[in-house]
C-alpha cells in the first residue's frame, strides 16, 4: 500500500511539478567548516533529510527547518542545514519520500582556489602590458592602452600643465567591463588588497598566482596591488600633489578588445576624493611594502610622500566635488560627501607616521560608520586601526566599539532573514555590498574570536556561489549555473564563449533597468532583478572594487580556516 502511494505521490509530482526540482546552495563547494545549508521550496519545509557519502552510508540525518518569506525577492523557502558535516568528501543529500538528490561537496581548497582566482582576475585586467598565454592561457592578449600619451582634459588644466598637455599615465586595471582607470574606485580596491597582505601575513606570503612578479619574494596579492599603485601615483600632479579624478576616453568605446580601442584618453578634473582616497591608499601601502624594501627599494617612502602632498593639496582644497564636464560620460564615481574620506586619509596617515597633526584630525564625532563602498570609506580607517594595537589604543578601542555596532546589526539581519544572509539592500553591484558586509563579519570575528561571525562571513560566500533565490553562482567559472554574459568589453570581444573566470558579477539591482529595458527583466524584486545580458551593466558587469571585496572575504576566511595569520 505505501509503495502505491508513494508511485501515486511521485507521478502526482511528475505532472504537476514538471520543471526541475528547485534547489539553491553554494554550487562550488564547501570548506570542512563551513556552514552549510540546501535551500528548498516550502513544500519541503518539515521533513526528514540524510546526507550519504559516496559508498551509500548515511553519515547525517535531520529534518529541515520551517518555510519563512524573504521579501526581498518574493520567495519562500526552508532549508536543511548540515553544518557538523566536516568531514572533506562528496556526498548526497537525500530527502524523504524524494527521487531527487542534491550534491554537496566538501574541499579544504575550495576557497584558495576561489580566492585565488578572484584575485588572478587583476592580472587579465592589467593596462599596457600583454596579457601573456604562460599565465593567462587562453585569455591572452595583445598590450592595451599604452597611456604614454595622455591629455589633459580643460577641467584638469593649472599653470604648469595647460589643456592638452600631454603626460604619461600607464599601466593599473581596467575599472570594470569598461576601459577607464578612476582613482576613487582604484583606492577602495587597491586598499582592499593592501589590508588582505597586513591582516594575514604569512597566508598571503604563501599564495602563488602565476602572474609575472611571481617568486620575486613578495606576496604575489602585493605585487598585483602594487600593478595599479604604480599607476595611481602617476596620476598626481608633482606641481601640486592633487590627484586627476579619472582617466579615461572621453565617451565609452564600443565592445571591442583593448587594443582595438580607438578613442584619445584624457585626465579629468582634480578632486578632492580622489586626492583623499589617494592619500588613504598611499599612507596604508608605505606599511604593506616597507618590508619589502629589497624587493621594492624606495617604493615605500614614495608612497608615503605622494600621500602626504596629496594631503596638503586637499588641505588648501577641502571640498572640490567632482563634476562630470559637458564633453565626458565615462563613469562618475562622484561622491557629494567627503567627510569619511577626511576620516580615512587622515586615519592612514596617523598610522603610517604617528605625526600629531594627523591624529588630531581623526575624528570620531561626526561619523556614522556603515558597510564600505566607494563612496563610504571611513570604515577602512577602522579596519587599519583595529590592525595597530599599539600606536592609539584609545582609537583601536573606538573603532572596535563602532565596528561591533555594524556587525551587530548586520547579524540580526542574517539570524531572521528566510535565506540566512545579512543583505537587504540591492544597490548597483549588490554582491558587492555583501562581500563588504562579510569583511565586517570577519573583522568583528578578529575582534571577539566568537565564531558566529565567522558563520555570517561564510553565509555571504554561500549566497555569492548559488545560495540565493536566482540558483546563480555569481563567480564566473565557479558552479554549476555561473553567467556567461558579463558586461565586460574582453569577454565579449574576444571570441571565447567562456568569460575571464573568476570575475564576480554586481548582482541583482532595481537600480537601472533601463540597460536592458524594464520589460526584460524578470522580476520587480530587487533580490530578483538580474539578467545574464551583456546589456545589463547594472547587474552583470564586473569591477575591480567588486572583486576586491569578495578577494578579502574568500583569502580572509580561509587564513582563519586554516589559522594562518
Ligand atoms: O560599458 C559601460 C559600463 O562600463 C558602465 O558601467 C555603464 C554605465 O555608465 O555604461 C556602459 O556603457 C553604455 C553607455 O552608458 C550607454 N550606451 C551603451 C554603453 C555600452 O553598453
Ligand atoms: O559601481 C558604481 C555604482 O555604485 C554606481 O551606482 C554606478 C552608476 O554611477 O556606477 C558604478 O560604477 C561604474 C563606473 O561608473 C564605470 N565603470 C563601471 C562601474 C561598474 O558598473
Amino acid at each position: 500500500m505505501r509503495t502505491i502511494n508513494h508511485i501515486i505521490i511521485v507521478l502526482m509530482a511528475l505532472v504537476i511539478i514538471p520543471s526541475a526540482w528547485a534547489q539553491q546552495q553554494n554550487q562550488f563547494g564547501y570548506m570542512p567548516k563551513s556552514v552549510k545549508r540546501v535551500f528548498l521550496t516550502p513544500d519541503h519545509a518539515g521533513q526528514s533529510f540524510q546526507l550519504q557519502n559516496n559508498k551509500g552510508d548515511e553519515v547525517l540525518s535531520g529534518t529541515t527547518t520551517v518555510a519563512k518569506d524573504w521579501p526581498h525577492s518574493g520567495t519562500t523557502v526552508c532549508y536543511a542545514e548540515f553544518s557538523e558535516l566536516t568531514a572533506p568528501g562528496e556526498y548526497e543529500l537525500i530527502l524523504e519520500g524524494s527521487k531527487e538528490t542534491v550534491s554537496v561537496s566538501i574541499n579544504a581548497d575550495n576557497y584558495s582556489e576561489l580566492g585565488n582566482a578572484l584575485v588572478k582576475s587583476y592580472y587579465m585586467a592589467r593596462v599596457s602590458e600583454p596579457v601573456k598565454e604562460q599565465y593567462a592561457g587562453i585569455y591572452a592578449r595583445p598590450l592595451g592602452h599604452a597611456d604614454d600619451k595622455v591629455i589633459i582634459h580643460a577641467s584638469a588644466a593649472s599653470k604648469e600643465r595647460p589643456e592638452g598637455t600631454i603626460i604619461s599615465s600607464p599601466g593599473g586595471w581596467y575599472d570594470a567591463g569598461d576601459y577607464g582607470k578612476y582613482i576613487v574606485n582604484s583606492a577602495i580596491s587597491t586598499y582592499t588588497l593592501l589590508h588582505l597582505c597586513e591582516s594575514f601575513p604569512k597566508y598571503t606570503q604563501a599564495i602563488n598566482l602565476n602572474i609575472p612578479e611571481s617568486g620575486n619574494g613578495a606576496s604575489d596579492v602585493l605585487n598585483e596591488a602594487i600593478i595599479n599603485l604604480k599607476w595611481m601615483l602617476t596620476m598626481q600632479d608633482p606641481n601640486d600633489g592633487g590627484v586627476y579624478h579619472k582617466l579615461s576616453s572621453k565617451r565609452f568605446c564600443g565592445m571591442v578588445m583593448p587594443h582595438k580601442d580607438p578613442l584619445e584618453r584624457y585626465v579629468v578634473m582634480k578632486s578632492t576624493a580622489a586626492t583623499l582616497d589617494f592619500a588613504a591608499t598611499m599612507a596604508k601601502s608605505y606599511r604593506v611594502i616597507k618590508p619589502f624594501e629589497s624587493v621594492y627599494p624606495g617604493l615605500a617612502d614614495k608612497c608615503l610622500s605622494a600621500a602626504e602632498s596629496a594631503w596638503q593639496w586637499s588641505l588648501k582644497n577641502p571640498a572640490v566635488l567632482y563634476k562630470q564636464p559637458g564633453d565626458i560620460q565615462t563613469g562618475q564615481y562622484d561622491d557629494k560627501k567627503i567627510d569619511d574620506e577626511w576620516f580615512w586619509a587622515a586615519t592612514e596617515l596617523f598610522l603610517s607616521t604617528g605625526q600629531k597633526e594627523y591624529r588630531q584630525a581623526v575624528s570620531f564625532e561626526e561619523q556614522r560608520f556603515s558597510v564600505p563602498q566607494w563612496a563610504r570609506v571611513n570604515t577602512l580607517g577602522l579596519y587599519s586601526l583595529l590592525n595597530d594595537t599599539e600606536k592609539a589604543k584609545e582609537l583601536t578601542k573606538k573603532s572596535g566599539k563602532a565596528l561591533l555596532k555594524i556587525a551587530d546589526k548586520l547579524y540580526r539581519d542574517y539570524e531572521t532573514s528566510a535565506y540566512r544572509i545579512s543583505i537587504t539592500k540591492f544597490p548597483w553591484g549588490s554582491n558587492s555590498e555583501l562581500a563588504n558586509e562579510g569583511m565586517v563579519f570577519i573583522h568583528a570575528y578578529q575582534l571577539t574570536g566568537n565564531e558566529k561571525y565567522l558563520h555570517a562571513a561564510d553565509a555571504c560566500i554561500g549566497y555569492m556561489l548559488g545560495a540565493n533565490p536566482l540558483g546563480y553562482s555569481f563567480v564566473t567559472g565557479f558552479g554549476t549555473k555561473t553567467p556567461m554574459h558579463v558586461h565586460d568589453r574582453r569577454c565579449k570581444a574576444d571570441g571565447i564563449e567562456a568569460p575571464i573566470p573568476g570575475l564576480l558579477a554586481g548582482g541583482p539591482s532595481l537600480q537601472a533597468q533601463q540597460d536592458c529595458g524594464k520589460d526584460n527583466y524578470p522580476s520587480s524584486y530587487p533580490a530578483m532583478s538580474y539578467l545574464d545580458e551583456t546589456c545589463s551593466y547594472s547587474t552583470n558587469e564586473i569591477a575591480i572594487n567588486w572583486n576586491a571585496s569578495a578577494s578579502f572575504l574568500v583569502l580572509g576566511l580561509d587564513a582563519i580556516y586554516r589559522s594562518e595569520k
